[in-house]
């Protein structure tokens, strides 16, 4: 609660690290910033191990039990990502999840269900923020996709520039809002589409569709399979092969592909969560969201 009280007005903690870094002692501060944020909290949902040698940092999300994005992970995942964003010595993010059997369950639904307007206004835009920093990110982004990653789960790895997954027909990955009785947003279909193309992504978000890893791989939901105990050292090996590239020809080439995606959402930023309020305290909605909860407990027992 502290952490995020820290960062109301609108995530104005860009302002709030760019000013400290502005004061002549960047790194320091930022991280002694952050681990004051670390200490307010009662655990940490996000370890980052940043090794200065090589310039990449590893992320691992660890909110148990199923790395679910509530308000507070999201916040968490923010600081993080601004800290490594503006550390120049920082080239490389590898994301991957310190629960069994589960990269990220998506979005938090509890934050979804009998909330007030504000709280999910509030909640939506951390979301937005999450999906900007990854998707414009001037590191060389990787998923290391150790689990199962529906919804939120599936859009935060294809924000990545690079998607590896451990081949285990018992996770799965995709959007499945529409099982939810919920719809996509735009912009997470857009990054579908940027990922899969358009056909692919129609079928998916039309039926909710769930993908095994070898399913993921053959639409090129991922870009690479291996077993559970190479998935690190592959995610490093192939990073070196990313960093090989010239940072500025990478960043540019990057920027110029996704931009049109980030320009729809910034420019429609408030519009964009207005509807997501609208819709998702509806009651119908609210009921649909009830009933998935249920299911998600009876399948449980
Ligand atoms: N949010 C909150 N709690 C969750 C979530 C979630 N997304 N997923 C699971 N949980 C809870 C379960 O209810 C359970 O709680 P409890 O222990 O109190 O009973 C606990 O986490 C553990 O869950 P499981 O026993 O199911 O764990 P498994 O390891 O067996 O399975 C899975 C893990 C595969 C991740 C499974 O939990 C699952 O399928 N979860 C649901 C995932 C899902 O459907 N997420 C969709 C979220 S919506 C979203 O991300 C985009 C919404 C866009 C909104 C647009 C509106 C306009």
């Amino acid at each position: 609660m502290a952490l995020r009280a820290a960062l109301r007005n609108r995530w104005g903690f860009s302002g709030l690290v760019s000013q400290l870094s502005s004061s002549g002692c960047h790194g320091r501060v930022s991280s002694v910033f952050v681990s004051q944020m670390r200490n307010n909290t009662t655990s940490p949902k996000i370890n980052v191990d940043f090794n200065k040698s090589t310039g990449v940092a590893v992320l691992s999300m660890q909110s148990p039990p199923v790395n679910s994005l509530s308000l507070d992970f999201l916040t968490e995942l923010c600081i993080n990502l601004e800290k490594l964003e503006m550390d120049k010595a920082c080239r490389g993010l590898i994301i991957t999840s310190s629960q069994p059997k589960v990269f990220s369950a998506g979005l938090d639904i509890l934050e979804m269900y009998g909330k007030s307007p504000e709280r999910c206004g509030e909640f939506w835009r951390a979301v937005q923020e999450m999906w900007l920093k990854m998707y414009k990110s001037n590191m060389v982004t990787i998923a290391a996709i150790n689990g199962s990653s529906p919804a939120g789960g599936c859009l935060l790895s294809m924000t990545c520039d690079y998607r590896i997954m451990v081949d285990n027909p018992r996770y799965s990955i995709g959007l499945n809002e529409t099982l939810l009785g919920i719809v996509a947003p735009f912009w997470f279909k857009d990054t579908m589409v940027n990922t899969v193309g358009h056909r692919n992504t129609e079928l998916a978000l039309e039926l909710g569709l769930l993908y095994s890893p070898s399913e993921a791989l053959k639409i090129g939901l991922v870009d690479q399979l291996v077993p559970q105990d190479q998935l690190l050292t592959t995610a490093t090996e192939t990073m070196t092969k990313w960093l090989a590239i010239p940072d500025h020809a990478r960043q540019i080439t990057k920027s110029m592909m996704r931009k049109p995606t980030v320009d729809k959402l910034t420019s429609n930023r408030e519009a964009d969560t207005q509807n997501f309020v609208n819709f998702i305290t509806k009651d119908s909605i609210q009921k649909s969201l009830r009933m998935y909860l249920e299911m998600l407990k009876k399948r449980k027992a």
